[in-house]
């Protein structure tokens, strides 16, 4: 009789573990595969003055399923929020290389660089140098 018990105990236990940990592993999938509408990342991208600023984040926030850019001079990050089912970084670098400007993900072409104004051409040393203060 004891020994049922416990026999019975015990199987309950472990159902008791597998339930949970089947719930946990359910969670983790759930996390992983979740499309987040307001998804926060922050980008690297190459530029050089105000007029750089708005360029990128006008190119940013153009793209479909951008709802805020925001590219900062000095540590030359762009934060951005985005709907993840619409669009993803790849886009969005690929968006601003079209205007010009230099990802980490993806370099502008030639021909796109050389469309920024003439003081934007933040791949020449003279004007990185002009720049500095
Ligand atoms: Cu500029």
């Amino acid at each position: 009789m004891l020994l049922k018990k416990s026999s019975e105990e015990n199987f309950k236990n472990h159902n008791m573990k597998k339930y949970i940990i089947i719930l946990l592993v359910a969670m983790i999938g759930v996390t992983a595969t979740a499309q987040d509408k307001n998804a926060r990342a922050t980008i690297e991208v190459d530029g050089i003055c105000g007029m750089c600023k708005k360029r990128i984040e006008t190119a940013a926030i153009k793209t479909k399923g951008v709802k805020s850019a925001v590219w900062n001079v000095e540590t030359k990050e762009c934060s951005l929020i985005f709907d993840e089912r619409k669009t993803d970084l790849v886009i969005i670098s690929q968006s601003i290389a079209d205007v010009g400007h230099d990802t980490k993900e993806i370099k502008a072409t030639d021909e796109a660089y050389n469309s920024v104004h003439p003081c934007c051409l933040y791949r020449d040393e003279q004007v990185q140098k002009d720049h500095e203060n």
